[in-house]
């Protein structure tokens, strides 16, 4: 068979025939689970080499899999990467990269809103290691300028934020970091291809928590992280294979895959779906305030045009007006989500499902308080996944949660 140009054919092609090849001792199109701990070799001349890396080849599946590995060429040439490495969640992605990359007395510029897990790692995991975090606020350009120190290695920040929508300049940023030899590194979760693509944006490494959108079916935990070979190279034999031990199983590699077949329609749906249940709460009576990026009221609205492609992600977050009928925006935001049909409370997203939470006291309840007010994560925010159900059915939910009010 002849090789598909994939800078040639559609994103919805790229995504189904990427990395996809017949299983050669069957014929299976679908790619095999190789659920397996170990691979046999055929004499110890040829186990030797493959451990002296002389020769490609499996050997243990902490190191590599075959299913995974498809995964990973897959995500390698969704994000327009070198390369891969898939982990068992977006945590162990980002925990195996950052302890791969850094060392005792390295500093690291985070991004100031950040994932609740995310952010006990920067708070306590980091700093127990001996290395330096400082919190910024990366929409400004002049904060990460203003950050730098000679010990900086990284600047890592999430674009759009989890779960305020701040959006940061990616290429902007990357600039100054190769003006200072540094690494920049982004958490791409809530904006994935078609939406945004970082690396070629200028930025170095790209994370997916691939637990979202990526398998985009809430039944599986995961991440990758893409980026240049020997950059990957280092984050799979060190991080994910030896200091955290966090590959993915072959089952949960195969179900991704499955997932990812299906990425430029569910990705386009979200954003449609989001875009219009944000338009009805900005236009609600009782709703305060609303963050998404395709609003013209966002703030970075027009950074979010050019690096967005024109889509701007299926997650959005608003606040209550305060005093509703004598209540608090906290208290109504209690009785709204209490009394959803169609929006289920729970943490997560990406998934078909539209999915509710309070950020406060679920998804950014690690956060110190003092902090997670400070950078706009206040007790009356409410979060939403929007999901593939139909966009009117979705609001109807919320229309009918607002007259509990
Ligand atoms: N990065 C972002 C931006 C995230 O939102 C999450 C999880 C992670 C990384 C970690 O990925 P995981 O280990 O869960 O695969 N965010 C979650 C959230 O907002 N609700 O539940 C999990």
């Amino acid at each position: 068979m002849k090789k598909i140009n994939y800078s040639q054919v559609d994103f919805d092609t790229m995504v189904i025939h990427a990395s996809q090849k017949p299983d050669p001792s069957t014929g299976a199109l679908s790619t095999p689970i190789f659920q397996t701990s170990t691979f046999v070799f055929d004499n110890v001349e040829q186990g030797a080499a493959r451990f002296a890396k002389e020769e490609a080849g499996y050997v243990y599946s902490r190191g590599g899999n075959p299913t995974t590995a498809q995964l990973e060429e897959k995500m390698a040439v969704i994000e327009g990467g070198q390369a891969c490495v898939a982990a068992a969640s977006g945590m162990g992605a980002i925990g195996s990269t950052l302890v791969s990359l850094l060392k005792s007395g390295d500093h690291i510029i985070c991004g100031d809103t950040i994932y609740g897990g995310t952010s006990v790692l920067m708070h306590q995991g980091l700093p127990e290691m001996g290395i330096e975090v400082s919190f910024v606020d990366t929409t400004d350009l002049d904060k990460v300028r203003a950050a730098i120190k000679s010990t900086t290695k990284i600047i890592y920040f999430e674009t759009p934020t989890n779960p305020t929508m701040k959006v940061t300049d990616i290429k902007g940023c990357a600039d100054i970091a190769h003006e200072h030899n540094l690494l920049l590194v982004v958490d791409n979760t809530f904006a994935p291809p078609p939406i945004q693509y970082p690396l070629k944006l200028g930025a170095d490494i790209c994370i997916h928590s691939v637990t979202k959108y990526i398998n985009g079916h809430g039944d599986v935990i995961g991440g990758v992280v893409v980026g240049p070979q020997d950059i990957i190279d280092k984050i799979r034999g060190l991080g994910i294979t030896k200091v955290c031990g966090t590959p993915p199983s072959p089952f949960n590699s195969w179900l991704v895959l499955r997932g990812l077949k299906t990425l430029g329609m569910r990705v386009r749906t979200h954003c449609e779906n989001a875009l219009e249940l944000a338009n009805f709460l900005e236009n609600h009576e009782y709703v305060a305030k609303v963050f998404y990026p395709g609003l013209a009221s966002h703030p970075q609205h027009k950074i979010c045009k050019n690096q967005m492609n024109g889509l701007f992600g299926g997650m959005l977050s608003f606040e209550l007006k305060e005093g509703i009928n004598g209540k608090s925006a906290f208290e109504a935001g209690k009785i709204l989500l209490n009394n959803l049909a169609i929006c289920s409370i729970a943490v997560s997203l990406g998934d078909a499902d539209t999915l509710i939470e309070h950020p406060a006291s679920m998804t950014h309840a690690s956060v110190d308080t003092e902090e997670r007010i400070s950078v706009g994560i206040t007790d009356g925010l409410i979060r939403v996944s929007v999901g593939l159900e139909n966009a009117k059915d979705i609001i109807e939910d919320l229309k009918q949660g607002f007259k509990e009010l």
